[in-house]
């Protein structure tokens, strides 16, 4: 395949992907998500030993040496249907934008912003949901948010000082105790019916996020009683009401529309590739997403929500709040000279603004559009893209989803830094949990590509010449 036909295949797949979901007949009012997924499994087993028949043995794309030396970037090595990144697009799920979910997905009553239930029953089967089958995935999370004693016991020993992300991965794993599918496997389950103890511990995991979210929030930064999840709210809902803003109508919808965007973002970035590499060991699903979380924690990936609110609140200590567009750009010259880059800016794959930086801001736009933050986030954005050019380096100068994110957390009065990449963890459990589960359906097998030592590199082409 030349290198053209490779570019314009990456570009096409959203649509691939959106036509093949039409495909299935169309659900039921009534039926579970589980249920609906039984349906679907054996049409998509069909479909994938179709592909590969025909497919199987084509070429896909050029592999360079200096793709085995520069992360892969590039390489075509996974496969994932529920959301496809186009570099200039940005990301759709299951073939829609972000713009299409917040206009398509059921909604809260009274409210504006996609729920995420509904995000995540698009990820797992394709298709919209009804409002019954959103409410009712609502409920069932809620019936199965408790988190275990000795979990909570074990956040609860854990020193203020341990990073949230650190807690949150150590509660993640702890879930493992009961696992569905490693007890299923343990008594010898067949590999047809891995996926149906993988979706009970994905349903669980979803589940219990909030609380674990929440007892962290609470042991770090405050005191006071935990509130009890109510299954008559919706599953952003109790987790603003667990961190305590259950008062403040704005800051669900953020939620909401924070936990949508975030959940997915193709297959082969840190967390979504490290949750997919763990589960093809068939490490049950809080094991693998416990890997995920500690890729997300790092500040190329998740953590740079974090790193962009001190940057900027470190911005305002140093040039002072409202400062001139000559003293920005200086500042965020003294960044890059010092060695280090601006987070927020730059991606692996994106080549245009992040949708989901614009979702932000829209959202900025429509509640807070005088937040003296937001207007910093806003004159940032017309300077560091023409520095990020000029030093030459970046490939991306555009703002990514963590430019944005923690502007909006903090307005809310939710100034706790290092807890942002928790949210952010909350949300990418819906697309790593999706993908486990098509990876034990489909019978996806263990990961394991290929290493090269320099020397051997060295050699192959020295022989060749
Ligand atoms: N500031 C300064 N330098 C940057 C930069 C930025 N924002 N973005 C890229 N560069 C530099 C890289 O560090 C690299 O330098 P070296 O050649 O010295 O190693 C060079 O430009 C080429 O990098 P690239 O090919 O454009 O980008 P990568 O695919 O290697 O990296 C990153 C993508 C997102 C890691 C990168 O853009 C970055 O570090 N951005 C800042 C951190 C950040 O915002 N991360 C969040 C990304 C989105 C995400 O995953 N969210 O969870």
């Amino acid at each position: 395949m030349s290198a053209t036909a490779f570019r314009s295949l990456t570009r096409q797949t959203p649509r691939l992907a959106f036509g093949r979901s039409l495909r299935f007949a169309s659900t039921s009012k009534q039926q579970t998500l589980k249920e609906r997924l039984t349906e679907l499994i054996p049409v998509e087993l069909e479909h994938v030993k179709a592909a590969r028949v025909e497919h199987g043995k084509k070429a896909f794309g050029p592999v360079l040496v200096d793709q085995l030396y520069g992360g892969m970037r590039g390489l075509p090595a996974l496969i994932w249907e529920g959301s496809v990144l186009d570099p200039e697009e940005g990301i759709r799920f299951r073939g829609k934008s972000i713009p299409e979910c917040q206009e398509l997905l059921p909604k809260a009553p009274g409210g504006n912003e996609p729920l995420p239930e509904a995000l995540f029953w698009l990820l797992v089967t394709g298709e919209i949901p009804t409002q019954e089958q959103v409410t009712a995935l609502s409920k069932d999370w809620a019936a199965r948010a408790t988190i275990p004693e000795f979990v909570e016991e074990l956040l609860d020993r854990c020193p203020p000082t341990l990073h949230p992300m650190s807690q949150f991965s150590l509660a993640v794993t702890a879930l493992n105790h009961d696992s569905s599918f490693a007890k299923a496997y343990q008594q010898g389950i067949s590999k047809k019916d891995y996926w149906g103890p993988v979706f009970e511990d994905c349903m669980d995991l979803i589940a219990k996020l909030p609380n674990i979210a929440g007892r962290i929030f609470h042991n770090v930064y405050g005191q006071g009683k935990l509130p009890a999840i109510d299954a008559n709210k919706d599953y952003s809902w109790n987790l603003a009401t667990l961190l305590g803003f259950s008062e403040n109508p704005a800051f669900v919808e953020l939620m909401r529309l924070y936990i949508t965007i975030h959940s997915d973002h193709e297959g082969g970035n840190v967390s979504a590739h490290t949750g997919k590499l763990v589960g093809s060991a068939l490490s049950d699903p809080f094991l693998a997403f416990a890997a995920s979380l500690n890729g997300l924690a790092g500040p190329l990936h998740g953590l740079a929500n974090q790193e962009v609110l001190i940057w900027l609140r470190r911005m305002q200590s140093k040039i002072g709040e409202n400062a001139s567009d000559e003293a920005v750009r200086e500042y965020v010259w003294s960044t890059l000279k010092g060695g280090q880059v601006v987070p927020g800016y730059g991606h692996a794959v994106l080549r245009k603004t992040d949708p989901r930086y614009t979702a932000q801001r829209e959202f900025a736009l429509k509640h807070l559009p005088h937040d003296p933050l937001f207007k910093l986030v806003g004159q940032i954005y017309n300077i560091v893209p023409d520095i990020l050019l000029e030093a030459g380096k970046a490939k991306n100068p555009w703002p990514n989803v963590d430019a944005h994110s923690g502007v909006l957390l903090t307005h809310y009065g939710l100034n706790q830094m290092n807890f942002y990449t928790v949210l952010f963890g909350v949300s990418r459990a819906f697309g790593v949990a999706a993908q486990l589960i098509w990876d034990r359906a489909l019978g996806a097998p263990l990961e394991r590509p290929k290493s090269y030592s320099t020397g051997a590199i060295e050699k192959m082409f020295k022989d060749k010449n």
